[in-house]
């Protein structure tokens, strides 16, 4: 079997995907003519041009602007059933999906319409596609604490359906120190606790991630590396880093998919999985990340088999439940 077939093949979990960096310009298109709202774009081509990222606050730029075309329950679930669908042929079996509220409700788009389209379309692909999830709320980390706190109080009549909080958005200026109380609160409401650091931020934001927020999982946490006393303790703590390839090559953070940290990563025991971020602005579901890593770095079979099964153990189900996949 080839390498290639060989990544299709093996069953995984996605554990870093931003719902509305699923929205791919063709659904854009449908989105803005179904409730005529204006787009900057005359077609998907133009769309698709536009990608091209020197650093994060760039793509957020876009992105923001790309998410006014959600506006109805059903927007939600279309968005939320086309990315399952495409995890599905990449042979994902479960999927914890992060979404952000504030993004929708600060341009007057109720919580209720997003948590329930979100939830319906993750309801239906479970039943039609066999692949399970749950939801992450993000806060948005370039607004306050404050904005954080009024979004737990909206979603407080969906926490039986939300399995954790994270934190993402423009990270240089904006440290985890910003959000300890409401990560504080979320946990002792029993969410599940995650935050993006070490993306562009330096590895002070992992250790305060740890500390502060005191995270059950690490998303990006690549510039961890430079810090050989952090690389320790995420390595003995058993800590999970949801690490995307293509899109800290299409923001930068790697100048060279061949330069990237994963093999690195791997040899110091850290936990690592292969996830895809922002599939629609990044070139690609998460196999298109794994099969450009590997020609890119050369991971082995073995290596493969590893990253699919850290993908499980560093899911949020229960044991019972990682027992069926591993
Ligand atoms: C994001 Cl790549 C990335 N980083 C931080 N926040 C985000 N939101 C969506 N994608
Ligand atoms: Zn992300």
């Amino acid at each position: 079997m080839s390498l290639d077939a060989f990544i299709n093949s093996l069953p995984k979990a996605e554990l870093h995907l931003h719902i509305e960096g699923s929205l791919e310009p063709e659904l854009m298109f449908e989105l803005a003519r179904r409730n005529k709202v204006e787009i900057p774009f005359d077609s998907v081509e133009a769309v698709r041009a536009a990608y091209d990222f020197s650093n994060l606050q760039d793509f957020l730029d876009i992105y923001y602007a790309g998410a006014n075309v959600l506006q109805t329950e059903q927007d939600f679930h279309d968005l939320a059933y086309a990315y399952f669908q495409r995890a599905a042929a990449d042979r994902v079996r479960h999927a914890e999906i992060f979404f952000d509220p504030q993004t929708h409700t600060d341009r007057g788009i109720p919580f209720q319409v997003v948590a329930d389209g979100l939830l319906s379309g993750m309801k239906a692909a479970e039943a039609d596609l066999d692949v399970s999830s749950q939801l992450i709320l993000c806060f948005l980390r370039h607004l306050d604490e404050d904005a954080a706190f009024a979004t737990l109080r909206k979603a407080e009549p969906w926490l039986d359906r939300i399995r954790g909080v994270g934190l993402d958005s423009s990270e240089v200026g904006h440290p985890p120190s910003k959000f300890k109380s409401v990560f504080a609160a979320a946990g002792s409401m029993g969410l599940k606790r995650v935050a993006h650091a070490g993306e562009e931020g330096p590895p002070e934001y992992v250790w305060e991630a740890l500390d502060l927020l005191k995270i059950d999982r690490m998303d990006h946490g690549n510039r961890s590396m430079e810090d050989p006393k952090l690389v320790e303790r995420l390595a003995k703590e058993g800590m999970t880093l949801t690490v995307c390839p293509l899109s800290n090559h299409k923001l930068c953070v790697v100048d060279d998919l061949k330069d990237h940290p994963v093999p690195e990563m791997l040899r110091q025991g850290l936990h690592v999985t292969l996830n895809s971020d922002d599939p629609a602005y990044f070139g690609g579901y998460v196999n298109e990340n794994w099969r450009q890593l590997t020609a890119a770095v050369g991971l082995t079979r073995e290596q493969l088999i590893g990253l699919a099964k850290n993908s499980f153990e560093g899911s949020f189900l229960t044991s019972a439940e990682k027992a069926a996949y591993i």
